[in-house]
This record gives structure tokens, C-alpha cells and sequence, in this order.
């Protein structure tokens, strides 16, 4: 095990760097802990049955329930969890970006309430506390805290380490002196004078280690007195609620603090890192990698949680200065392994006095658990931080080991029964079932001879007509446009376009017929008959007393009485749309792709239940390869453009564009100016290229439709939760978009967050009343 082999121009760089960046722990962690109210969650990286692959799971320290926390290609690198969330965090093999996905953990159990609030430059460090998770960004390790409006942090300031509380914020700057941020009057302005080696943040104090890791001070609201003739060796540190570990070079573990102390059973361990959060300190042990976790009544009845985790995040062994941590070997992928901290001092006596029974595959490896290391000082600890630091800045190659796990699957766990197809009226019944052949004549009498008073609009294939038929009901009746057809043509070329055009109405009168009259859901315009007599073609439908959802949302101003003025509703609509199109893909045999899913084809019944409708140019099939691209432009999903490959994820796109739509107010293809602020350009612009950027930097306010102010932080929470689902719609890969069953659960768990809050405040009894505003939010 080389210490490293940064060549010498670097090293003499590093040694320059390293004078001013003494060494801190590990700047990020795969074991994160969660309190909220009664519940205790550990989360951590544990390998998976597959070799070379590892898993988000997080345990409930009072049920022992396990739960599962898909990534998306790339496994996560990294956890932070505060008191009721957990973030994941994604660094590609080239470390060139992150992305960090979040969840909500309430206190009344597990629910996937997820959002990705990071996608950009690779992280140097990140960190959490009680109520936040703050990183440190890119090169320039810029720090950065979500969801916190009312913490600064000044501009400009270069953190080698940062460390979170719960209302404050420690950064330990170039040189070692720290300094903290936030309303927590106990620990900032109190910071300790001097230079420190590391900093860690409990709930309500914070501690330092000094420049060689021999002394520890703390301060803040319950910090321990630590005797200042106590010489320790530190090599980590874990707070808590009044609670303050440190992990020593030997790998014990020291703690003040009541009921902070490790139990007996796990006295003499050693540790490879260690956690804390509330009353919970969490250890992994070098001997076997498993979690174990003390100091809440919880832990008593078994301190082991994991039998074996990821003990670290996998880098290029390359940056390992002081080699691989033995027995990891198998847990990363290749090239890759997990260093091992260079400021761990111990004799392999001391481990080989523990049993070693627990040993892998690689039980060869794990001759020793942690090196001895001499002659090697602090300069190695620091040059191996430094060469991860370096490495963040190199763009390594390897081959990407892909790990596809659709993390979105869960949204649906369970999905409404599918409607019993034996109960829809097929091709064969076409007719005879519930679809009705009209007369030309009949048809004729309800319209006035298609009196252009009772005309509504226009479809793909022709006009349509309101009309009300004998029994009562009222019905839309699109008549193929057959005076246009019929027109003399005067030449050979026009001849042929007409035929050409006649075919492709023929084509869409009987794709609409053929797929509607086979197809029953409420969030489906219901084809109740058709008419083909005397070259006519018609489709009669059931009426959509309120119009298209294009014409109530882009509307302005917007009617105050309109339901799209409430956010509620909006999502409501938006959950509506979404069952129709996943009716389509899902239920319907053959599954049926839409095509043409845009806001102008989504339509409102005289209750506002949204229903798709038109489906002029849908197919039956992913097959139909090199079939002429069809859709609107703004809509249209740029995969199935270039490549012409139809597949359920062309419509998951353009729906994606209506979510879009709802979230902003904005038209799928709008110009600039339209955007309040805006510079006055008239440069046409797609509602994708403007709020996807603003969505993934976690700033969905910005542009969010400011016609509807959010009703409370709920609210609001469900909207960005909402505009996040819709960027991963519209993601340029169908590959990365959820599919529409999963677009379904997401939006069911919006509605549902919104609606909660509409039932606990209603009188018992009362029906649904407005949401009640709340004056400010976050
Ligand atoms: C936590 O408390 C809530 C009510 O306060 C209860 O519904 C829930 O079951 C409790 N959870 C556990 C794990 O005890
Ligand atoms: C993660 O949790 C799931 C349950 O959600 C469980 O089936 C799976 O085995 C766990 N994975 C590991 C590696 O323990
Ligand atoms: C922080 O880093 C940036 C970019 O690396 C640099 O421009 C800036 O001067 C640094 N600031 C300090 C205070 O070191
Ligand atoms: C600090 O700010 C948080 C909100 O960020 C607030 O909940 C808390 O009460 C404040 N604490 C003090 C001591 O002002
Ligand atoms: C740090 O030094 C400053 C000025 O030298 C002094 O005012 C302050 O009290 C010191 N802080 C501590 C915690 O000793
Ligand atoms: C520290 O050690 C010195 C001398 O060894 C002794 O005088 C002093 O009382 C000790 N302090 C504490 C807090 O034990
Ligand atoms: C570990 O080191 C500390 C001091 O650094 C010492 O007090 C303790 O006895 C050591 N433990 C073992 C098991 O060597
Ligand atoms: C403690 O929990 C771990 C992880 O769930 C399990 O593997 C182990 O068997 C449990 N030990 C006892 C004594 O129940
Ligand atoms: C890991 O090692 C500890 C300490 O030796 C032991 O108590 C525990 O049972 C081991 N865990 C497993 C899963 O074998
Ligand atoms: C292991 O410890 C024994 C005494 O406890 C000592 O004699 C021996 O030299 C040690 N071996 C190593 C490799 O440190
Ligand atoms: C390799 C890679 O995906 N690089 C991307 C990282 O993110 C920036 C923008 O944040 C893109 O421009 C890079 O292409």
C-alpha cells in the first residue's frame, strides 16, 4: 500500500496546500441518523446481495422495519439525515457533478416524499443537522444550505470543513479558525480563538479538535467540560443533543455526556466512523462493518442495526494515500475501494485480539483491519485529503458501472385494481356495445344541419358541434372537415396531397374510433357513437361543459372563481390527467400512446374532472418505428424526435410539459417578455428551458405562477414536490422519466398533502372549504 503516487510536482503543490488545510475527517458519510418526535432512523449504504453494488436502506430503531431508497444510475456516494429527512447523494465516477436527492421521514412512519434539490458541480463536503443540509460547493467549496432563507453565510469564504446544528453553521476556514453563522447566540460570536484541525456541530454546541488532534474544546449550550490536561488522539467526531464522541487514532471511541458512553458490550470495540444525532450516537465497527448504535433506549434490546454497511464512499484507490480499508475491496466497484484515514494509528495486535469471525468473501484481505503506520504522520492524513481534493478536480476515466434502479418505482406501491377488461366493450362489439351508430339524418337534427351556431371548435380532423340529444344528454360532435376534401383539385400534385390528406383523416377517424370505443375510464373522454354514412365522418362524445385546460390556465388575467386559481385544484386536475394517460399505457391491451398529450387536449366536465381527449394520432403500439413524428411543437418529446422511437415515455414528456405548464402559468412555447422582469425580448421560449434550471437549483418560487399564492408551506412543499416530478418528465432521456403509473403515485401524494391539511382544519362534518392562507412560509 504505496502512500501515494501523486508524482513529485504535486506533491510539492500539496505540501504548500496542506500548510494551509490541515487534515478533517472525512467529508462525507454513509451512515446518517433521523429523530423526529418518538422515532429514531438509521440510514446507511449496505452492500447488496450483487457484488459491487450497495444500497440506501434505512432502519427504524423501534420497529427494526427496513426500508429501501432506490438511485437512479449511479448508487448513491454518500447520506445526510436530520430530524425527519434524508438526503442521498450521487457523484459519478468522474466526480464532474452531484446530484443530491431528499425525503421526508415523518414522524408517523415512512413516506417517499422525494425530490431531487441538487443537480450541479461536484460536492466537497456535505453535512446536516438537526433541521438542514448544507455542502460545500465545487472547487472553490462555496458553502451552500438548502431550504434555510433566513441563514447567511458571507460571500467569498473558502471552507475546508463545514458542520451544521441546528440553527447554526460551522465552517473552518484555510487556515483553521472557525467560524459560525446562524441565530444560535450560544455558539456563534463564541467561537474559541486559535486553530483547530476539525470542527463538528451538535444540536445545540460545537466542538473543535485542535491543530494535532491531542485537544478538544466545545462550546455552546451544554457543551462537556473537557479536562484540558486529557490528551486525546482524534480522528472524528460525533454530536448530539448534549451528547459528544470522539473517535481516537486506536479506533476507540470517548464520550461525555449522559448515557453517551458505549455499552459495555461494545467496550474495547474499535470503530471505522461514528455518527450522532439527538440522543443517538451510531458506530460502525472495523472488525465486521456493522452499525451499532447507543444511547437511546431504543438501542437496548440490540445495538446492531446493520449487520454491515459501506464503511465509507468509494474513491479511485488511486487517491487513497494511506491504501484501501482492509476488507472493503469488495464493496466498491473496480478501481474504486474505500481509503482508509491516514490518522488511524493502530497495532494490528489490537485487532487481531478481536474476533474475526465475521469476515467476508475478501476474508484474505482483512488480515488486519487498520494499518500501522509509524512512521507516516499528520502530512499523509492531509496529502490524502489533498489528493481527494485534487482528484475532485481531475476528470478520471473508468468504465461506468451502470446501476439502474428506478428510484421512482415506489411512488406506486399500491396501484388501483386495473379495471376488469372483460368489461370494456371491444373492436368486435364496435356498435353494438356502449358505442352508439348514429344516423347522419339524427345527427343532422340535433346540430341544425351543423349550424355554425352550435360550432365549438376545431379537432384534429375537423369541426366540432355541441349538440343535445333527444334523451337530454349533451354531446360534442366532431365532423371530419369533407368539404375541404371534396374540393375539385386542380392538379396532379394537389390531386395526390388531397388523397394524401383524405388517408391520414380516414387513418385518424378510425384510430379514434378503434381506440375510444374499446376504452372506459372517467379521466377519458367517453366516446358515446359515430356516424359513417355518406362519406361523413363523425365521433360523438360525451360534452365538456368547461373547455380546455389550456384556455382556463393561460387566461388573463385569471378569473378569480376559476378553479385553476387554487393549487389544490391544479395538482387535482393535473392527478386527473395523469390516471387517463396512465389508463392508456397501462390498462389498455394494447397499450395505447396518446401522442399528442398538451393542455389544449386535456379537457374539464361541468364538476372540473379533467379528461384527455383527441386521439387522432395515437397508436396502439411502441412499434410503429419510422411512423411520421406526430404532436406539437413544445410538447413533442425530443428523444421520439431525433431517434423516431415511440414509446409510453414520449407522452410522460409531454406531460411533463403540462406539469410545467400548471406549475409556472407559462405556455409550453412563450415569449420571454411574458415572464415578469423579463428583458423585453420576443425570442420564443420553451417552459421546459426556463423552469427546469430554477426546479433543480431548488428554487421552484421563482417561477412558480405568481397568480395563485401558495396557501401555506404545504402547499407549497407540494407544488415544488409537483414541479420536481415534471422535470423528471421531461429528463431528455425516456429512459430517466418516471413512467405514468409513478407520475400517478407522486401526484396522489401531493393531492394528499394538500388535502390532509383542508381535512384537519375543517369543522367536523364540514364539507371542503379553501384552503386558509397562511401570511408567510420558510
Ligand atoms: C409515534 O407517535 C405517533 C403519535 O404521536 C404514533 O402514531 C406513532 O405510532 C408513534 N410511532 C412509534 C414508532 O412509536
Ligand atoms: C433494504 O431494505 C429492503 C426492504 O425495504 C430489504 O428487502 C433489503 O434486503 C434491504 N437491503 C439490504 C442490503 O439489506
Ligand atoms: C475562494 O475561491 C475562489 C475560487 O477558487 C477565489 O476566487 C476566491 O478568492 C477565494 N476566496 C478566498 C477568501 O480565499
Ligand atoms: C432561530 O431561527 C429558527 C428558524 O430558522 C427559529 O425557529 C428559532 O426559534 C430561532 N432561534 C432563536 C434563538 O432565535
Ligand atoms: C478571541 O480573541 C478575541 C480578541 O483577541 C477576544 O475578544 C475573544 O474573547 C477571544 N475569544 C475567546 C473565545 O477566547
Ligand atoms: C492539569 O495538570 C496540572 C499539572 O499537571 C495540574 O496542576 C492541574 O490541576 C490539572 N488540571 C486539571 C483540571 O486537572
Ligand atoms: C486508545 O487511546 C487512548 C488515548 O489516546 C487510550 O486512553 C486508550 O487506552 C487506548 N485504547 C486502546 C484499546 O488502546
Ligand atoms: C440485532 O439486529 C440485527 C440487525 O437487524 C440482527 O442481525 C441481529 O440478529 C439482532 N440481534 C439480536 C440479538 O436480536
Ligand atoms: C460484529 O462484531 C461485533 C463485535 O465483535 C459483534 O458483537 C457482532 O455480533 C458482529 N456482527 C455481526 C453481524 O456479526
Ligand atoms: C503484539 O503485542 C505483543 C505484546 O502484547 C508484542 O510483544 C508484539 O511485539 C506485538 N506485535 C506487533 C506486531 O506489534
Ligand atoms: C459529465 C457531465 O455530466 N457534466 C455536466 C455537469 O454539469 C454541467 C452543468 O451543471 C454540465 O454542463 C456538464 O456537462
Amino acid at each position: 500500500m504505496s502512500p501515494s503516487n501523486a508524482t513529485e510536482p504535486f506533491f510539492f503543490l500539496l505540501l504548500l496546500v496542506l500548510l494551509c488545510l490541515p487534515a478533517a475527517a472525512s467529508p462525507f458519510s454513509t451512515v446518517a441518523i433521523s429523530q423526529s418526535s418518538n422515532v429514531t432512523i438509521v440510514c446507511a449504504l449496505v452492500p447488496s446481495p450483487v457484488a459491487y453494488r450497495y444500497e440506501l436502506n434505512c432502519t427504524s430503531a423501534c420497529t427494526r422495519e427496513q426500508r429501501w431508497y432506490p438511485a437512479g444510475r449511479t448508487p448513491y456516494a454518500a447520506v445526510a439525515a436530520g430530524n425527519g429527512f434524508l438526503c442521498g447523494l450521487t457523484l459519478p465516477a468522474d466526480r464532474s457533478n452531484a446530484t443530491m436527492r431528499w425525503w421526508a421521514l415523518p414522524a408517523h412512519g415512512y413516506e417517499d416524499y422525494e425530490k431531487q434539490i441538487y443537480r450541479g458541480p461536484s460536492l466537497a463536503a456535505l453535512a446536516s443537522g438537526d433541521t438542514h443540509v448544507c455542502a460545500l460547493i465545487g472547487g472553490s467549496r462555496r458553502p451552500h444550505c438548502w431550504r434555510w432563507g433566513d441563514m447567511v453565510i458571507p460571500e467569498g469564504l473558502n471552507l475546508s470543513e463545514i458542520a451544521v446544528g441546528r440553527d447554526f453553521v460551522c465552517g473552518r476556514l484555510g487556515c483553521g479558525a472557525i467560524r459560525c453563522f446562524g441565530n444560535d447566540t450560544a455558539v456563534v460570536g463564541r467561537e474559541p480563538n486559535g486553530s483547530f484541525s476539525m470542527v463538528a456541530a451538535g444540536t445545540r454546541h460545537a466542538c473543535g479538535a485542535s491543530s494535532d488532534g491531542r485537544q478538544l474544546t466545545c462550546w455552546g449550550e451544554e457543551a462537556p467540560q473537557v479536562d484540558s490536561n486529557l490528551t486525546l488522539d482524534i480522528v472524528s467526531m460525533a454530536l448530539g443533543e448534549s451528547k459528544t464522541c470522539v473517535l481516537q487514532s486506536n479506533g476507540t471511541v470517548l464520550c461525555w455526556g449522559e448515557g453517551s458512553r458505549p455499552p459495555d458490550s461494545l467496550a474495547g470495540e474499535q470503530f471505522v466512523a461514528i455518527q450522532g444525532r439527538g440522543d443517538a450516537i451510531c458506530g460502525i465497527l472495523a472488525i465486521n462493518f456493522s452499525v451499532v448504535c447507543w444511547g437511546n433506549e431504543l438501542f437496548r434490546r440490540n445495538h446492531t442495526i446493520y449487520r454491515s454497511v459501506l464503511p465509507g464512499t468509494c474513491s479511485p484507490i488511486s487517491s487513497c494515500g494511506c491504501g484501501v480499508l482492509p476488507g472493503s475491496g469488495t464493496m466498491c466497484p473496480s478501481d474504486e475501494g474505500i481509503c482508509q484515514s491516514c490518522k488511524f494509528q493502530l497495532s494490528s495486535n489490537s485487532s487481531n485480539s478481536s474476533p474475526s469471525s465475521q469476515q467476508a468473501s475478501s476474508g484474505s484481505k482483512r488480515r488486519t483491519l487498520l494499518l500501522v503506520l509509524g512512521t507516516v504522520g499528520l502530512g499523509l492524513g492531509l496529502l490524502a485529503l489533498s489528493s481527494f481534493l485534487v482528484y475532485l478536480a481531475l476528470k478520471s476515466q473508468r468504465s461506468g458501472r451502470v446501476h439502474r434502479t428506478v428510484w421512482w418505482r415506489r411512488w406506486r406501491q399500491h396501484p388501483a385494481a386495473p379495471p376488469s377488461l372483460a368489461e370494456l366493450p371491444l373492436d368486435s362489439r364496435l356498435g353494438g356495445g356502449t358505442v352508439e351508430e348514429f344516423s347522419l339524418q339524427s345527427l343532422y337534427e340535433i346540430t341544425d344541419n351543423f349550424a355554425e351556431a352550435h360550432k365549438i371548435g376545431s379537432g384534429s380532423f375537423g369541426a366540432v358541434y355541441r349538440a343535445t340529444l333527444p334523451g337530454g344528454r349533451e354531446v360534442a360532435i366532431k365532423r371530419a372537415d369533407v368539404h375541404a376534401a371534396a374540393a375539385p383539385s386542380a392538379s396532379r400534385r394537389h390531386e395526390q396531397l388531397r388523397r394524401w390528406s383524405e388517408e391520414q383523416r380516414e387513418r385518424a377517424f378510425h384510430s379514434e374510433l378503434a381506440l375510444l370505443s374499446r376504452i372506459n375510464h372517467r379521466n377519458l373522454v367517453l366516446l358515446l357513437g359515430f356516424c359513417r354514412e355518406r362519406g361523413e365522418r363523425v365521433l360523438v362524445y360525451e360534452y365538456m361543459a368547461n373547455g380546455t385546460l389550456h384556455d382556463h390556465l393561460h387566461r388573463r388575467p385569471m378569473v378569480p372563481s376559476s378553479p385553476l386559481s387554487s393549487w389544490a385544484a391544479r395538482l387535482r386536475l393535473a392527478l386527473d390527467a395523469a390516471r387517463g394517460i396512465e389508463y392508456l399505457h397501462a390498462y389498455a391491451v394494447p397499450a395505447i400512446i396518446h401522442r399528442d398529450i398538451k393542455s389544449t387536449n386535456i379537457l374539464l366536465d361541468g364538476v372540473w374532472t379533467a379528461k384527455v381527449a383527441d386521439f387522432g394520432v395515437s397508436l396502439t403500439s411502441p412499434d410503429n418505428e419510422g411512423s411520421v413524428a406526430a404532436g406539437t411543437v413544445g410538447y413533442m418529446d425530443p428523444e421520439y424526435y431525433r431517434l423516431r422511437r415511440l414509446t409510453e415515455k414520449s407522452d410522460v414528456y409531454s406531460f411533463g410539459v403540462v406539469l410545467l405548464e400548471l406549475v409556472t402559468g407559462f405556455k409550453a412555447i412563450h415569449r420571454a417578455q411574458e415572464v415578469e422582469g423579463g428583458e423585453g425580448s420576443t425570442t420564443p421560449r420553451n417552459v421546459v428551458e426556463m423552469a427546469v434550471p430554477y426546479i433543480e437549483a431548488d428554487d421552484v418560487a421563482v417561477v412558480m405562477d405568481r397568480r395563485v399564492p401558495p396557501a401555506s408551506a404545504e402547499e407549497l412543499e407540494a407544488v415544488a414536490y409537483v414541479a420536481y416530478v415534471a422535470a423528471e418528465c421531461v429528463r431528455a432521456e425516456g429512459q430517466d422519466r418516471p413512467t405514468m403509473g409513478e407520475v400517478v403515485g407522486a401526484l396522489e401524494r401531493a393531492v394528499a398533502a394538500c388535502a390532509d391539511r383542508v381535512e384537519s382544519r375543517s369543522e367536523p362534518g364540514g364539507g371542503r372549504r379553501a384552503l386558509s392562507r397562511a401570511p408567510s412560509f420558510m
